[in-house]
Order: C-alpha cells, then sequence, then structure tokens
C-alpha cells in the first residue's frame, strides 16, 4: 500500500472545498490516515517547496501558501501518488481534464486549491515534514 501527502491550499480552505477535495479522494478508493489544518509560516512553506527554490514563482508559492491556513493530509492506497495526481488533475487547470479537482475548481496554475507528491521519495519527506509517527495511521 502506497502513501502520498495531499493538500488543500489555502485557497481551496477558503473556497469552502474541503470536504470536497477529501470526498473525492475517498470516492476515489484512497483512505485517509492522517489530516489536520494549519497554518504554514513563509519558513515552513520554503522548506516544504525547498526543491522549487530555482523556480521563478517560488516567492509568489510560498507567498500563497503562508497566506492562510491549509489541510494536510495523508492517503493510503493501491498506487496513491498517481491515484491522487490524477483525481486532482493537471497543475495547470486549462491543460487539466474534466471531473478533475483543478478543472472544477482551480483558478489559475498557482492557486490551483490542492498539492500531492509526485514520487516516493516526494511523498515520504512531505509526510515527515508535517507528520510525526504517533500522527500516521
Ligand atoms: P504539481 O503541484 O502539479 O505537482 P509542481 O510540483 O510542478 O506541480 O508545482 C508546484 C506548485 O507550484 C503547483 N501546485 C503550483 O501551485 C505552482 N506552480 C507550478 N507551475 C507554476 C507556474 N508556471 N506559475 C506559477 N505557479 C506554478
Amino acid at each position: 500500500m502506497e502513501r502520498t501527502l495531499c493538500i488543500v491550499k489555502p485557497d481551496g480552505v477558503s473556497k469552502n472545498l474541503i470536504g470536497e477535495v477529501v470526498g473525492r479522494f475517498e470516492k476515489g478508493g484512497l483512505s485517509v490516515v492522517a489530516l489536520k489544518m494549519l497554518h504554514m509560516s513563509k519558513k515552513a512553506a520554503e522548506g516544504f517547496y525547498a526543491v522549487h527554490r530555482e523556480r521563478p514563482f517560488f516567492s509568489s508559492l510560498t507567498d500563497l501558501m503562508s497566506s492562510g491556513p491549509c489541510v494536510v493530509m495523508v492517503l493510503k492506497g493501491e498506487g496513491a501518488i498517481s491515484k491522487a495526481r490524477d483525481i486532482m488533475g493537471a497543475t495547470n487547470p486549462e491543460d487539466a481534464a474534466p471531473g478533475t479537482l483543478r478543472k472544477d475548481f482551480a483558478t489559475d496554475v498557482e492557486k490551483n486549491i490542492v498539492h500531492g507528491s509526485d514520487a516516493p521519495e516526494a511523498a515520504a519527506f512531505e509526510i515527515s515534514y508535517f507528520f510525526s509517527s504517533l500522527e500516521r495511521f
């Protein structure tokens, strides 16, 4: 069974999409095995997105991620990483398939309401970034 880290980003939380996001993951066959709401500082967001440090959008992305509370969760299931990304849709909502979260709810490529780990190594780093071993099941 694979695990992945997903986030309802601050733009998703402010659009009242927490239940919609969790519901679509659960209906898609993924189980929530850890979940909490938190508000990242700018530094915490920079640490989380450290792999994107050199990208031109790093500063505005970390501003967005620290702009308000988000909901972080660990999802478990067969092929959880790619399954969650299929449910989320492409990074840019213009390219996202019909019926995906980003097609239905994203504002643009940055305010795209959700994050999901893109590989097993990223998932391991991201899960341990937010959850201690006592907080995940
Ligand atoms: P994904 O979240 O689909 O894996 P990544 O890892 O390429 O996408 O990008 C991380 C985050 O950076 C995205 N969720 C999005 O918010 C933001 N982002 C990606 N590409 C751009 C871009 N061209 N302009 C602004 N923000 C971007």
